[in-house]
């Protein structure tokens, strides 16, 4: 495979890690832990698991370890910073004892059910240290949460040797892993299960996690891109430009391109919601926006979309919970043709619902009905909100224009920033992030854990003062109804309005919102050069530690 110069420059990057694990480590185990909620259920549903203590590495005598032999999953969406995950584990179990091996499970979770899977060696670790992507052993989406399946997996590590998986997800794939290790202690399986904190959607984060890793990178990306645009705007001043970002229901990538960017209007759907606001709110607001900076002479400008906000909207939520339903049906599923399928569910809809999906433009209706994920999600990144908004906005400004009450031009171009930044090369942060919970991994499984997530806390400082550890997995965990049922998963961090992140754009929006000169443009990610912009935290990071 042929390499560009800074991929060949990358290869050679050390990444940082904590001081604490580059000598010999003894664990310090706190006190037995609680689940977040509905601990009695949870005490059932995990009786091997639940209740364990957090524990953190702390400086130790030198000691031997058995080797080892590990087999590694990546599962969902690709995030930055993936392969340095899994060089991380592979150098950790080298040095404690070279012996040891790797395997890769390929594609996700079912490479350990179909048994396809590699073992990792030097030279493979080596050709994709500090790039992006998973193509290192490939992802997948496969749910791993029936026992057929537990049992799949066991059968293939009692083949390979195999004592411990580690499981790179986001929070449904770490709690799989969870149910994984409760089952494999149930059953007396020897086989540890550890997961790792991935996601660019940044909404794998707790107390014990300050980030998942990949929404240092991603956010990043997209603001250079973000930024790019505005100066475009600022230098042709013609165009609005609606920028739609990744983040699946959370808007923590929204917000900190907001952050980042300093954008005229930002939509964070955790506000949308709390406010009760519908469709028509949130177009009012933006056409407000468009109209006040026209009458200061500025016809153009940016508005950034979490690409999640449709579901936040009471109505809209409603309606895709009567739809996520009739979509299931049998029935449904035998109707082949857009108009038919639209019909049959104008016939089914409740009366209520009925309006609400007549009143979504034809193109948005046709997307709502489109396959649901596995968890029986729609698909937020196939539904074009920021093609929606346009023409809705254009319609309210033809109506304004027509009352005499806007006189303005309203070009818009629309945008949506997702893949471009999930196979980034890891940023400087994540590189040295992803490889220090990689390594911390190894750790975990030497000293014989199961049912943890690896972690790495005190992100805001250097590297070298992080704090390395384990948390288990059912103390992030509560009850919740999905596809019809209670089930334990872990719970989902969404933005926080009494955060300080969110209160910090609040207190800006209107200044960003009206004035000429705000925008700021960020760039590309550096790797070399001064550490303050090498390896600078995202705002959302620095904010929250700003204690
Ligand atoms: P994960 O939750 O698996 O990390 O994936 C995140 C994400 O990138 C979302 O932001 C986005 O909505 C979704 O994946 C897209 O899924 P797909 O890769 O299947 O198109």
């Amino acid at each position: 495979m042929i390499k560009s110069p800074l991929e060949k420059a990358r290869m050679s990057y050390q990444p940082k890690l904590p001081n604490v694990l580059k000598g010999s480590v003894k664990l310090s185990e706190g006190k037995p832990t609680e689940s977040v909620a509905n601990q009695a259920e949870m005490k059932t549903l995990f009786p091997h698991t639940y209740g364990l203590p957090i524990v953190e590495f702390v400086a130790g005598e030198p000691k031997s370890y058995p080797a080892v032999n590990v087999g590694v999953i990546l599962s969902g969406g690709q995030a930055p910073g993936g392969h340095n995950v899994i060089s991380g584990i592979f150098d950790g179990l080298k040095k404690a004892n070279p012996a040891s091996k790797l395997y890769g499970f390929l594609g996700g979770p079912s490479g350990l059910i179909d048994h396809k899977y590699k073992e990792l060696t030097v030279d493979i670790i080596d050709s994709y240290r500090n790039t992006g992507g998973f193509d290192m052993i490939g992802s997948g989406r496969t749910k791993l949460e029936k026992t057929e399946q537990f049992d799949k997996g066991a059968e293939i590590c009692k083949q390979l040797n195999i004592k411990a998986i580690v499981i790179i997800g986001g929070d449904d794939s770490n709690t799989n892993a969870c149910i994984l290790a409760e089952y494999y202690k149930q059953k007396n399986i020897d086989i540890q299960v550890i997961g790792c904190p991935k996601t660019i959607d940044g909404d794998l984060k707790n107390e014990m996690i300050e980030t998942s890793f990949g929404f240092d990178t991603a956010a990043k990306v997209y603001s250079e891109l973000i930024g790019n645009i505005q100066r475009d705007c600022n230098s042709s001043r013609k165009y609005w430009h609606f920028i739609r970002l990744m983040g699946r229901s959370a808007s923590h990538i929204t917000l900190e391109c907001a952050l980042q960017t300093q954008p005229n209007v930002a939509i964070i759907s955790e506000e949308v919601e709390a406010k009760n606001q519908s469709l028509s709110d949130v177009v009012t607001q933006i056409t407000d926006s468009i109209v006040e900076r026209a009458n200061a002479g500025y016809e153009f400008g940016s508005v950034l979309i979490p690409e999640g906000l449709l579901e936040f909207m009471p109505k809209i939520k409603m309606l895709l919970s009567e739809m996520n339903d009739l979509l299931a049906t049998p029935e449904f599923q035998a109707i082949v043709g857009d108009e038919a399928q639209r019909n049959f569910i104008l016939l089914k809809l409740s009366h209520e619902n009925k309006a609400t999906f007549e009143s979504l433009p034809l193109f948005i209706a046709k997307q709502l009905m489109m396959d649901r994920d596995a968890h029986g999600n729609v698909q937020v990144s196939l539904i074009e909100t920021e093609k929606m908004l346009i023409e809705m906005v254009g319609e309210r400004l033809k109506r304004l224009k027509e009352c005499g009450a806007y006189t303005g031009k309203f070009s818009a171009m629309a945008h949506f920033f997702g893949y471009e930044g999930r196979c980034a090369f890891p940023s400087n942060f994540d590189a040295d992030y992803c490889y220090s919970i990689g390594y911390n991994a190894s750790l975990l499984i030497l000293e014989g854990k199961t049912a943890y997530m690896s972690i790495i806390r005190n992100c805001c400082k250097s590297a070298e003062e992080w704090i390395a550890g384990g948390v288990p997995v059912v103390s992030m965990m509560n009850m919740e109804r999905r596809n019809g049922k209670d089930v334990p998963v872990i719970r989902k961090a969404l933005v926080e309005l009494e955060g300080k992140p969110f209160k910090f754009f609040v207190s800006k929006r209107e200044e960003w919102a009206g004035a000429n000169d705000t925008f700021v443009f960020q760039g590309p990610i550096q790797f070399f050069g001064p550490s303050e912009v090498c390896d600078a935290r995202t705002k959302t990071m620095m904010l929250e530690c700003d204690k």
